[in-house]
């Protein structure tokens, strides 16, 4: 990433951390122990990937970073429920997260799945609250149809169903389509919508969202590889052609996006860095 664009990225995360900041409850206030298994994970996050792609492609269209805010924070927000619900014993069981107690291993598992379940209807309301009233019935509704059952918790279901293996590759893809890359996809569309895009600009950049999005996990495989038990393409495939396969993607992705101007370079840099982290 260059220099510029590391100074573009910090800039955007500072604005998210001041928003988050003061969209979460109190922990002072009541229910005191509810708000602060809210925070756990929220503060210190990890990378604030979708977050930035709200407000990259926000900008990519013409329109401000704070104009994607509202989307910025939603699709924090819910990215975090997923990852809190995810860790708990019935699904991953994981005792750690960015190498910090999981959620329920510092409060308890009742109060995870309340704080996973609290952080989720923020996020909405969230999004009703600052999306405007012109935009925000379609992008509640983008965000709910990407993180519902046909989006991020069906991708979840399959994944948690499918057995070792998961399948062959057109399934793997499948999970991988919903269970990360909607939510991204749905970052790059929410942003945009609330800057001002148009229906076939959106048509585009959700595409370009979902090649990204399936990328940036095929990446998460190849980084995970021999570790996760998850879904993975790596086993079926090998390393080389899983490499080769989000490369691919990025291309298709990134020629979609190649009739914006300079204003998208962020959003074009933030793709090249989903999907070579790491490499
Ligand atoms: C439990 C409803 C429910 C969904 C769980 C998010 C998820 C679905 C599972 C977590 C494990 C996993 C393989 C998720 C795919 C997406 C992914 C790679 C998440 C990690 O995203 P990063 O790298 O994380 O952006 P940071 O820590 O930077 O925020």
């Amino acid at each position: 990433m260059s220099d510029e664009v590391q100074g573009w990225l910090a800039e955007r995360t500072a604005l998210v951390e001041t928003v988050l900041e003061r969209t979460l409850p109190d922990p002072a206030r009541p229910p005191q122990t509810l708000h602060a298994a809210m925070r756990h994970l929220v503060f210190p996050g990890g990378k604030r990937l979708r977050p930035a792609l709200a407000m990259a492609a926000s900008e990519a269209v013409g329109g401000t970073p704070e104009a994607a805010l509202p989307m910025a924070v939603a699709v924090e927000l819910i990215h975090t429920y997923s990852l809190v619900h995810d860790d708990l014993p019935c699904m991953d069981d994981d005792d750690l997260r960015r190498g910090r107690p999981t959620v329920h291993i510092e409060y308890g598992e009742e109060v995870a799945v309340l704080a996973g379940d609290a952080l989720q209807s923020l996020a909405f309301e969230t999004l009703a609250m600052g999306a405007g009233k012109e935009r925000a019935a379609a992008t509640i509704a983008d965000l709910a149809r990407a993180v519902g059952a046909a989006g991020l918790v069906g991708g979840q279901a399959d994944d948690l169903t499918q057995g070792p293996g998961c399948g062959d590759v057109e399934s793997v893809l499948s999970i991988h389509a919903r269970k990360s890359a909607a939510l991204i996809a749905v970052s790059v569309v929410g942003g945009a919508r609330l800057g001002g895009a148009d229906e076939d600009l959106l048509f585009e950049l959700d595409e370009f969202g979902r090649e990204v999005g399936v990328a940036f996990q095929i990446t998460d495989d190849l980084l995970d590889a021999g570790e996760d038990e998850g879904c993975s393409l790596v086993p079926l495939l090998g390393e080389a052609d899983c490499r080769e396969r989000a490369e691919a993607l990025l291309a298709t992705a990134l020629a979609r996006i190649a009739v914006l101007d300079e204003r998208a370079e962020p959003l074009r840099a933030l793709a090249r860095f989903a999907v070579r982290r790491g490499v």
